[in-house]
């Protein structure tokens, strides 16, 4: 009998597509990981090297710790219209809605305030990003799909298009016979590395952080290398490619067609103006035009960055005048040197 039958409706009320649950092991990718930390994949991202021993052993959160339920909650914004402010601009599916360190956090929570009801002897602890934890690799153990060559997690049925939270707890869930992981079904189809327009993507299922488009659009603070912005192809916050061009995700992006903002309303004018008004804003007026979406996590100079980068890869000429105002910038006076020069070269 299913352990979480009593919280099964619950989950689905809530939207999560898919969970699984087994007992904690050490991370099936556990060396990968290390390998992938020393390889220096992850650029800025210094802390993805600290609390190793949590990420190890998860009985190192709280000793009495045994178990591990992992859900999936598909991107809000392919399933309802958002007020995401942004409509041209082009923006990682999952930001185009408010932060899912907050609603997706919430939705877990609930889950586990009926857990507490259900077991108040237990400890129940949720997290999507919030502890260290290796997400996909225990979604992965969990058969909420396989690790495919982007080295997102693709279930069979609901593609990659999905957030990821676990729930540890003291609660044994360990599976009678343990289950095998679910078989990948990438096969031989190569297109996400193909179609990366910065060879982020190894041939072995990792990324390098320092080559992709979402890690310097949205986690780096620097400004990239300019040979490689000069690839980004006008995503302004985050990439999907990786994603979009997947077989695995094409039911689910034709299914939602009407809900995405930006494939279907996106124009040059629209364009302009809003990286007008990204350029010309102060950090009070972003703030508060962006409030509660993952873009804030950039800041006023990260937005700022990623609009020349836009206005350089689109050749965006009429921005010309609002990029000059950028030359005297302190952190941003080099890439407004080279946008214009790219605008020159048309
Ligand atoms: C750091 C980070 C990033 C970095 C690095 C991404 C990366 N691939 O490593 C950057 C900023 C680039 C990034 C980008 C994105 N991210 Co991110 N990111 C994370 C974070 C915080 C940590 C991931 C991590 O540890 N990376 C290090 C690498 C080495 O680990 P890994 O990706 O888990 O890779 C493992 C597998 O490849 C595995 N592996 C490879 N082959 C095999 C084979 C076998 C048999 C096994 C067992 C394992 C295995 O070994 C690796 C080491 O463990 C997680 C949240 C979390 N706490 O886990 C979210 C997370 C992975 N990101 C997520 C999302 C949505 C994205 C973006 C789609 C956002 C966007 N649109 O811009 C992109 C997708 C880019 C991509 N193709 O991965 C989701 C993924 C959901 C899913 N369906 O897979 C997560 C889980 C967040 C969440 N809570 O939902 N992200």
């Amino acid at each position: 009998m299913n352990p979480l039958a009593d919280v099964a409706d619950l989950i689905t009320e809530l939207g999560f597509s898919h969970y699984g649950y087994s007992a904690i092991t050490t991370p099936l990718s556990w060396d990968r990981y290390i390998q992938w930390i020393e390889n220096n994949f992850h650029g800025e991202m210094d802390y993805l090297k600290r609390h190793l021993e949590i990420k190890r052993d998860l009985k190192n959160i709280q000793s009495s710790a045994t178990s591990i339920i992992s859900l999936a909650h598909p991107y809000r914004a392919l399933q309802e219209p958002t007020s995401f402010p942004l409509k041209h601009l082009k923006t990682a599916l999952y930001a185009q809605d408010s932060d899912y360190h907050f609603w997706l956090r919430q939705k877990l929570e609930s889950i586990v305030a009926r857990l507490n009801e259900l077991h108040p002897n237990d400890f129940f602890m949720a997290s999507t990003d919030s502890f260290p934890i290796m997400e996909r690799d225990f979604s992965y153990q969990n058969r909420l799909g396989w690790i495919g060559r982007n080295s997102c997690l693709i279930h069979p049925k609901e593609g990659s298009l999905f957030l990821l939270g676990n729930i540890v707890t003291s609660v044994d869930l360990s599976q009678s016979e343990a289950l095998d992981p679910l078989p990948d079904f990438c096969g031989k189809c190569t297109r996400c590395i193909d179609e990366c327009p910065t060879s982020a993507i190894g041939n072995d299922k990792t990324i390098n952080a320092k080559k992709c488009i979402s890690y310097w659009t949205i986690e780096s603070k620097a400004n990239p290398p300019l040979e490689l912005a000069s690839k980004f192809k006008g995503l302004f916050f985050g990439c999907d490619i990786c994603q979009t061009v997947c077989p695995w995700n094409q039911k689910i992006l034709k299914r939602s067609e009407p809900y995405q903002n930006q494939l279907i309303q996106s124009n040059e004018e629209g364009l302009v103006s809003e990286l007008r008004l990204v350029l010309n804003s102060s950090g009070k007026q972003l703030l508060k035009l962006l409030n509660g979406t993952p873009l804030v996590r950039s800041g006023q100079r990260g937005l700022k960055r990623n609009a020349l980068i836009v206005i350089a890869n689109l050749k965006l000429q009429t921005l010309a005048d609002d990029v000059r105002l950028y030359l005297e910038h302190e952190e941003l006076k080099e890439i407004a040197k080279w946008c214009l020069n790219e605008l020159s070269d048309t």
